[in-house]
């Protein structure tokens, strides 16, 4: 790789500094080189993206927006802003983008600050059925200083749309309670998401329209997943998961007037100084998904999780919804065995190499630190470069961490030879391993 001499230099400028620091970073390069990530929401981003983080764009305030700071010797830093705003313009097909936001909580409490007013009613789905905590929960500024109201899954075992989003259900949710917002897009939903129907919704009940997108965005700038525009009012996103930039948020919209309400709302409403050496990087990941293989990594992704789901429902795990149409799905382990929690599952499968999170199922009768489920996504393992054949080893290894209630100890080195069968992009440079 031609940047792997800067890299090695990374290490080995804070090795001579601090070796403390380095052996830990090596530690980190080495935990992710040899094991499985199955996180949803985690990926490998490229070492452009990654080493852009450590350049002088950190060193400078910024704040305020291209053209209009607050501080001098900005110049370069408008260019960096509006080359990213560019990019994540042509990537989305969008009139307006933020790329100031830290995260994607950040850019959620923004869009509350701009659109609603403490007390405001505003609809979403809850977390226990796959939402965001930045949707609603008691704890979250959102949940704490707003009014969520919550609209269902189907709940009925018998119906075809079992455990998908119900459309009749969101309506009349929305028609009694006339939220100012209607918000869509989530954490732990495996399905097509209807903008459309949402847009028909929203309309009716007189609410604005937002899609977090923070986890289908990779699938979306490719057109792997339909396009949240022109439905939607606004759209918050992550910059990391199948996007694959750096850790960030972002905000796109096509309405003028909105914009200089979010725009006001990130910077100086919830916001100071932007993370400069992040909006750099982030032009950079904008600037990898535009290009043509980013659309086949995307279309590999969802490949690769339904390889994934079915190999495991070949081996007598339940999927909720009876599968997936994107990159993560929702494994209920109480068909495979009606003791297992998610959390010993998430621990055994640690030990082995293999690493995910305990994750509810709709209607868990376990509280979210135990869980009956676990949620698993392709990204990361798409980014080394696995496809289906692997997907089906990754199941078996899983079954067999789990079926010996992490008694088999062999897997843990079944996983490394599986590895360093393929490499993360750049490792070794990265660490200075
Ligand atoms: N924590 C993220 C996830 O894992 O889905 C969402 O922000």
């Amino acid at each position: 790789m031609s940047d792997a001499p800067i890299a090695q230099s990374i290490h080995d400028l804070v090795h001579a500094q601090d070796p403390e620091a380095a052996s830990i970073l090596k530690a980190e390069g080495e935990r992710q080189a040899s094991t499985l990530e199955l996180i949803a929401s985690e990926n490998h981003a490229s070492l452009a993206t990654m080493h852009a983080m450590g350049t002088c764009f950190t060193n400078k305030y910024a704040e305020g927006y291209p053209g209009a700071r607050y501080y001098g010797g900005c110049e370069h830093h408008d260019e960096i802003e509006r080359l990213a705003q560019d990019r994540a313009k042509a990537l989305f097909k969008c009139e307006y983008a933020n790329v100031q936001p830290h995260s994607g909580a950040q850019a959620n409490a923004a869009l509350f600050l701009a659109l609603l007013n403490p007390g405001d009613t505003f609809a979403s789905l809850e977390l226990s059925d796959g939402g965001h905590l930045s949707h609603g929960l008691k704890v979250n500024i959102s949940g704490k200083w707003f009014s969520p109201v919550h609209y269902p899954l189907v709940r009925d075992e018998n119906d075809a749309d079992f455990e998908r989003l119900d459309y009749d259900a969101i309506r009349d949710v929305c028609m009694e309670h006339k939220p100012k917002l209607l918000m869509c897009g989530y954490s732990a939903y495996p399905r097509v998401i209807d903008f459309a129907k949402f847009r028909a919704i929203a309309d009716e009940c007189g609410a604005i329209l937002h899609a977090d997108i923070a986890h289908i965005a990779g699938l979306v700038a490719t057109g792997v997943h339909p396009s949240p525009f022109p439905h939607c009012h606004v759209v918050t996103t992550t910059t990391h998961k199948t996007l694959r930039g750096p850790r960030g948020g972002l905000i796109l919209t096509n309405d003028a007037d909105l914009n200089k309400k979010l725009n006001r709302a990130v910077f100086p409403g919830t916001q100071g100084g932007p993370l400069m050496h992040v909006v750099f990087s982030k032009a950079i990941a904008f600037g990898e998904a535009l290009r043509p293989e980013f659309r086949e990594y995307q279309q590999q992704v969802v490949a690769n999780a339904q390889a994934l789901a079915g190999s495991l429902v070949e081996r007598n795990y339940r999927i909720t919804s009876g599968g997936t149409d994107n990159h993560l799905m929702l494994v209920d382990l109480r068909t495979k065995d009606a003791e297992l929690t998610g959390a010993d599952a998430e621990k055994w499968l640690e030990d082995a190499g293999i690493i995910c999170n305990k994750n509810g199922v709709p209607q868990d009768p376990r509280p979210p630190k135990t869980t009956s489920g676990l949620r698993l996504g392709t990204p990361a393992l798409t980014t080394r470069g696995m496809g289906q054949p692997e997907m089906q080893r990754v199941a078996e290894l899983i079954d067999r961490v789990l079926s010996s209630k992490g008694t088999d100890g062999a897997v843990r080195n079944d996983v490394r030879t599986l590895c360093d069968a393929f490499p993360l992009p750049g490792h070794g440079q990265a660490v200075g391993a």
